[in-house]
């Protein structure tokens, strides 16, 4: 292996193969992190998003619609094996293959690529993605990362074409994958286990920047059986109020952004240390910005200083894991809330100013053996309630502890291809699906 100088590296976020996506403030900050680690060390980074709604020969969209999210460009693909009896359409998400064929021969030769993964049931957007990468760069070793690598490790291994798969997350193995396939050798300006000293993602090298995905902390105390979050973050690691106003302010003012969006797995618990600091050093500073949580917030952590805190912050929409109304039967999945600290946090958030649309509630649907239609007493309840239901529809997750339920109650082979834990298809019901009892769902969650 040749000896870099001071390597080129490229970083590529794939397509998404699915029945539907769109960008709900989705930006890989995992890879952008990746960027900044490099980036520290005068290593030259070049980045081609796949999923880029701005590419230049995308079709023009306003950026700030929506607080920044919107439809990704699609293009209809036939659907994988074994799920031909689903009556949807199948699209490749994000840019032409032509245009990213253009993008990457534009690029001098890179000396490594790194590609990062998100849903585990994406993969095959990552094997197209890595096979037009290695059709263009043929001598480049290809490095796949992120959730997908990391739940689905020996799949990924067998299937995906890349020459190596990290198991694990960047902050551990990133520098010595460097090594392994550059031989150049460096100490990382950061230390692992205190998140302050991370850089910031690399937002730059997005061709347009229209929110901000911003993390303050790491890990879930929580173990809810349906969730991957523990074995992805083992560790909860809180960032300094400093640190994370530090950084708002960085984005507010270098590039005028408004929006910002939690990607924490928890921002809610542990609120005296953590989030009530955060608040109201924000409200202090008179920082004006938005803030978004589309990663549930954990119910119990709303009071009535909490809920003020956030509107006078700013905080604009607002989800919160609520996951079913019934409250009773709930303990096999989670233990978050019950009915009354639900009811109370509801009515804090009233008091304090949020709007029925602001604020909306996830419910699970689709859990193993869950009958379609038991959800509609949980839509009813929130409806009731004064605030917008909004069904999560879940994905069976391997290592999970509702794993094996979910493998026994599906009508797909859910260990031989992650394809079928897509949630689209609703996996963990049996035969015969009934797609029409779908539809009145969602009828009825928008009604
Ligand atoms: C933020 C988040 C989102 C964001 C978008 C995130 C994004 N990147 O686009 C939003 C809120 C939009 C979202 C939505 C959903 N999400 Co989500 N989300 C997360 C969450 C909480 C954090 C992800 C994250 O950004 N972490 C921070 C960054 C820094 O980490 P990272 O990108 O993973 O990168 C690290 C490593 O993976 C690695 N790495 C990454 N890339 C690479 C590349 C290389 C080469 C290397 C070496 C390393 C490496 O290093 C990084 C640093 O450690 C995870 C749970 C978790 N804790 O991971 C769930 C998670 C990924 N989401 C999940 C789910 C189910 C969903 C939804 C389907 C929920 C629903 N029912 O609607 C939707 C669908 C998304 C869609 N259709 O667009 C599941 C994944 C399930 C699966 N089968 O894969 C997770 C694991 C949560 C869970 N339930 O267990 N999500």
């Amino acid at each position: 292996m040749p000896i870099c100088d001071t390597p080129h590296i490229l970083i590529v976020n794939p397509w998404i193969h699915d029945f539907a996506a769109y960008d709900f403030w989705a930006k890989p900050m995992g890879l952008l992190t990746i960027a900044s680690m490099l980036r520290q060390h005068g290593i030259q980074v070049s980045y081609i998003d796949c999923l880029d709604r701005f590419h230049p020969h995308a079709p023009k969209t306003d950026p700030d619609a929506r607080y920044g999210r919107g439809p990704y460009f699609k293009t209809r693909i036939p659907k994988p094996c074994g799920l031909h009896d689903v009556p949807r359409y199948f699209s490749r998400y994000g840019i032409k293959p032509q245009w990213f064929k253009e993008d990457l021969l534009n690029l001098d030769q890179p000396d490594l690529v790194l590609i990062t993964s998100l849903m585990t049931y994406w993969y095959p957007g990552v094997q197209e993605t890595i096979g037009i990468i290695r059709s263009v760069f043929p001598q480049t070793p290809i490095v796949l990362g992120g959730i997908y690598a990391r739940l689905c490790p020996e799949h990924a291994r067998k299937s995906c074409g890349a020459d190596h798969v990290a198991d694990g997350p960047a902050h551990k193995n990133l520098f010595s994958l460097l090594r392994r396939f550059t031989g150049y050798s460096v100490t990382p300006a950061f230390d692992p286990e205190i998140l302050d000293s991370y850089p910031y993602p690399s937002l730059d090298l997005q061709t347009t920047l229209n929110y901000v995905p911003l993390l303050t902390s790491r890990g879930c105390p929580f173990r809810c059986a349906y969730c991957a979050s523990r074995l992805l973050e083992p560790k909860r690691l809180l960032r300094s109020p400093e640190s994370v106003i530090e950084e708002i302010g960085y984005w507010q003012k270098a590039y005028g952004l408004s929006d910002f969006i939690l990607y924490d797995d928890a921002f809610l618990v542990e609120t005296d240390q953590h989030a009530i600091p955060i608040l109201e050093e924000i409200i202090r500073t008179g920082i004006k910005v938005r803030f978004h949580t589309p990663n549930a917030v954990h119910i119990r952590g709303i009071g009535a200083q909490t809920a003020r805190l956030m509107f006078e912050a700013g905080f604009t929409t607002l989800r919160l894991g609520l996951e079913t109304a019934d409250f009773d039967h709930r303990q096999e999945f989670d233990i978050k809330v019950s009915e009354y600290e639900f009811k109370r946090a509801v009515n804090c958030l009233r008091e304090a100013g949020f709007k029925k649309n602001q604020v909306g509630a996830y419910l699970l649907v689709g859990l193993p053996d869950q009958k379609l239609d038991a959800t509609e007493h949980s839509i009813y309840f929130v409806k009731q309630i004064g605030i917008t239901p909004i069904a999560a529809y879940y994905t069976p997750i391997p290592h999970t502890a509702l794993w094996p339920k979910a493998v026994a109650a599906s009508r797909y082979d859910l260990e031989s291809d992650p394809v079928f834990t897509n949630n689209a298809v609703i996996p963990c019901q049996k035969q015969p699906f009934n797609w029409k009892t779908l539809s009145e769902l969602k009828a009825l969650i928008t009604s």
